[in-house]
């Protein structure tokens, strides 16, 4: 049972027929759920149909990830699986064309993004936890530290395939199975990945997808066979799901919302922050958890950076997901699409003054032209609540005291950036933010060495690094 089992033959890609089904104990299976449609955002119309676990699939993978925990995976040295999970990172790179495309397609990101940032991101997260899966005996927890058994993880829609592989990596790694449900926005690239699992020789059960709307995902977390939940998304299910698994011993870990401060001090280096800021809040539509959504600018450089910031804000590119020269790609659901118009309505109803990107916006799909809002104030709800969306609310502060006192101001705490030349100053408040991931004089950097992860209302354990594999562990 422990040996490494021969790729299957390489296939030929070009008549690879993608099987959007549910991956259950290494086939796809037509599943017994409702069928569901996936839109392309940048279109509107339907990318695929895409058949959904019922609650006998989920019982039928979970069955499956408990066998091949108990009999093969579990058991199995780690110096064996850390192969399957180099083949898997190999392969991934070698469908990353194909992979880029399809997730720009279903999630509505620029290709540029899709094909430069997540896709390496996704292959070097499998190389990471590869190097890992024969060490964990060095990794200071003791000798033998044991997995947990099965994982229910649950992922959302703005990095498919990057948050499919900061849950299965590690999880793999240490010795756990897993059943995964992705988001129903964005199933496609998750099943592509059952594929890479099979082309891997992966043996059967290890992975599961099972692709379903929002009521699956109680149902995996319920599930008396699942030992650990791992959930990334709003901060609002991630409270139900604390609530689901209290009184069980279920192990659990949430990576949920965010309303990151980017602070600028007077001495920064402006023009490096201007790109900063607009990484920070236009990367990938700004649907990132971390994304520097406060711009807390000191108030003697305030009107520069807003100037600076209007022009180059001007300059990027928004539409067509799948143009190289695109910057700003489609919002991923019209439901997203509205809850940012909504959060926007109210900035100007309380008072904020509003500026749009004077850039063409395309009259089908679902976009959002960039948005800053300047002379906001704390209590304004576009500075309190995620809008998840490319809408940057700009403040002002005087001193250090008083930017680290409104960079805390949230009941988030995921991450925060700090603009400065002084390195003294960048440590002084670095260690007085509560945020997860501190980056100074740039923002949005992953690595999967670092853990990743937030205080308070963004949840609690971490992905990635060391500390990220405790989450599944007993140690
Ligand atoms: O999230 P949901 P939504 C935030 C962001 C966004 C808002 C709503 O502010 O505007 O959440 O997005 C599954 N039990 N983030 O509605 O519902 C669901 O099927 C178990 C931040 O899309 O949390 C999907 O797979 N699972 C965030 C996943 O949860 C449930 C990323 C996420 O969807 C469930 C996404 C339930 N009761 C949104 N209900 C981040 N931290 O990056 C839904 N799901």
């Amino acid at each position: 049972a422990f040996e490494y089992a021969p790729a299957p033959e390489s296939r030929d890609l070009a008549n690879l027929k993608p099987s959007y089904r549910p991956f259950i104990d290494g086939e796809f299976r037509d599943g017994g759920g409702e069928p569901l449609k996936t839109l392309n955002p940048a279109t509107e119309e339907v990318l695929a149909e895409v058949s959904t676990a019922s609650d006998a699939d989920l019982d039928a993978a979970v069955k499956a990830a408990r066998k091949a925990f108990e009999k093969i995976w579990g058991p199995m040295p780690g110096s064996e699986r850390a192969k399957y999970l180099f083949r898997i990172a190999r392969l991934i790179q070698e469908r990353s064309r194909e992979l880029a495309v399809l997730e720009t397609l279903d999630n509505g990101k620029p290709i540029r993004e899709s094909r430069d940032s997540d896709l390496p991101l996704v292959a070097a997260h499998f190389f990471y936890h590869a190097g890992w899966a024969d060490k964990l005996d060095y990794a200071g927890y003791g000798p033998d530290p044991k997995p947990l058994g099965v994982a229910g993880q649950i992922i959302p829609w703005n990095f498919p395939l990057l948050m499919l592989a900061w849950k299965i990596a590690p999880a793999l790694a240490t010795g756990n199975t897993v059943v995964l449900k992705p988001a129903e926005t964005t199933p496609l690239t998750a099943l592509v990945f059952g594929e890479i699992c099979q082309q891997a020789g992966l043996p059967p059960g290890v992975v599961n997808i099972l692709p379903g709307a929002g009521d699956l995902g109680p149902k995996l977390v319920e599930h008396p066979g699942v030992d650990k939940i791992a959930f990334t998304g709003s901060t609002e299910v991630g409270k139900l799901i604390q609530r689901q698994v209290a009184g069980t011993p279920k192990r659990l870990t949430l990576e949920l919302g965010g309303k990151a401060a980017n602070v600028v001090f007077d001495d920064a280096p402006l023009d490096q922050a201007v790109e900063g800021i607009v990484n920070g809040i236009f990367f990938n539509q700004g649907h990132v958890c971390c994304a520097g959504s406060r711009l807390l600018v000191q108030e003697s450089v305030a009107d520069e950076v807003l100037d600076k910031l209007r022009y180059r804000i001007s300059t990027l590119r928004l539409g067509d997901p799948l143009d190289k020269n695109t910057d700003v790609g489609a919002i991923n659901s019209r439901e997203q699409l509205g809850r940012i118009r909504e959060l926007a309505d109210s900035g100007e109803a309380e008072g904020a003054q509003r500026w749009t990107s004077p850039c063409p916006v395309p009259d089908r799909g679902f976009f959002f032209a960039p948005t800053i809002f300047s002379g906001v104030h704390q209590s304004m709800r576009i500075a309190r609540e995620e809008i998840f969306g490319p809408v940057l609310s700009v403040l002002t502060f005087r001193t250090p005291d008083e930017a680290v006192a409104k960079a805390n101001n949230t009941p988030y705490g995921l991450s925060a950036g700090i603009w400065s030349e002084k390195g003294s100053r960048i440590l002084w408040t670095a260690n007085r933010l509560r945020a997860g991931v501190v980056w100074a004089n740039t923002f949005n950097r992953f690595d999967p060495a670092a853990p990743f992860g937030g205080y308070q209302e963004s949840g609690f354990g971490r992905e990635g690094g060391r500390t990220g594999l405790e989450g599944y562990l007993d140690v």
